[in-house]
């Protein structure tokens, strides 16, 4: 890999292992509460994440956008809503990651709402299992998108992932990877969280993910915070990150639809990444939930780009005002 190219950039040699990204662009809100998220690709090209990543020394390949069916706009049917269309959607994102991942690749999976990272992490999964490395799932969110069609009120699926992930789910979400659940949810790490229905929160602690809410990181600090979701990384693990927009606090990101207030502040939301980027461990991510029909001359996408460039190893310590 190119790393001589990535050291002449200044900063420190985070993702050096990582030098090839491909961006997948997944414009749809199939299982959002909220219509617009399905502009949130064409919201981070105009940021610029292609030339800013570029900047870095990384190969950037835009993929451009993946196609599926168009939002019915329904209401839920056996307490699901779109179901049907959100498997379409979720099967192209799995085929595409996965032929990024095969070509040793980061794929950047560009939301889109967050029910597309059940297809993105079960192709992560199915990479990790195929290549016999472990996985670790960094779930940046508000929620712990924990529900199931029992358990929601909505039947919107992009509060289902990680349960779905988890293997509670119907079949047609739960085994892109093959039969049996995708990922353990041992492996999975949940931080930022504000809000969770009570039947879900049975269900997480039952099925035993690790979880630093807003409380743990007001008490603890993001430092302490990410160190403990981390531990235990080594260099046959793969880093997969899902960053839900609606994980910052809505003072500065205010382009999502399903804002929480008390979410972390700008500089904790940096300090997160550059201790992702610290581990160099980082080889798939999803940038999802960014609504930019609700968003202020697109500075929710702009501070999503200047998040993941943190994640590539940019530090704040130097760096001019913005
Ligand atoms: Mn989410």
């Amino acid at each position: 890999m190119q790393s001589s190219q990535y050291a002449s950039t200044g900063t420190h040699s985070g993702v050096a292992a990582q030098r090839a990204v491909s961006l997948i662009g997944a414009p749809t809100d199939i299982g959002a509460s909220t219509r617009g998220a399905s502009m949130g690709p064409e919201a981070m090209r105009v940021a610029q994440i292609g030339p800013a990543l570029a900047r870095f020394g990384v190969d950037v390949r835009d993929c451009g956008n993946l196609t599926g069916p168009s939002n019915p706009w329904q209401g839920p049917l056996d307490g699901y809503r779109h179901l049907e269309q959100c498997v379409a959607w979720n099967q192209v994102i799995y085929d595409a990651v996965l032929a990024e991942l095969r070509q040793g690749r980061m794929p950047i999976m560009l939301g889109g709402d967050h029910s597309l990272a059940i297809g993105s992490i079960s192709a992560v999964a199915r990479y990790c299992r195929d290549k016999g490395r472990a996985l670790r799932v960094l779930w940046l969110d508000a929620h712990a998108d924990f529900n199931t069609a029992v358990l929601s009120p909505s039947g919107n699926i992009h509060g289902m992932p990680v349960a779905c992930l988890c293997g509670n789910g119907p079949a047609e979400l739960t085994e892109f990877a093959g039969p049996g659940r995708a990922i353990d949810p041992r492996e999975v790490r949940q931080i930022g969280i504000r809000s969770v229905d009570e039947g879900e929160k049975r269900l997480v602690h039952e099925m035993g993910v690790e979880v630093f809410d807003m409380r743990y990181i007001d008490e603890m600090g993001m430092r302490h915070t990410m160190e403990r979701a981390l531990a235990g990384l080594d260099e046959n693990t793969h880093l997969h990150v899902s960053l839900d927009v609606d994980f910052l606090d809505p003072a500065i990101a205010p382009g999502v639809g399903t804002t929480v207030p008390g979410g972390p502040s700008y500089r904790e939301a940096q300090l997160c990444m550059e201790m992702i980027a610290d581990t160099e461990r980082l080889a798939s991510l999803d940038v999802v939930e960014l609504n930019p029909a609700l968003d202020v001359h697109n500075k929710t996408a702009l501070l999503a780009v200047d998040l993941i460039e943190s994640l590539f190893g940019k530090t704040t310590l130097m760096r001019p005002r913005s």
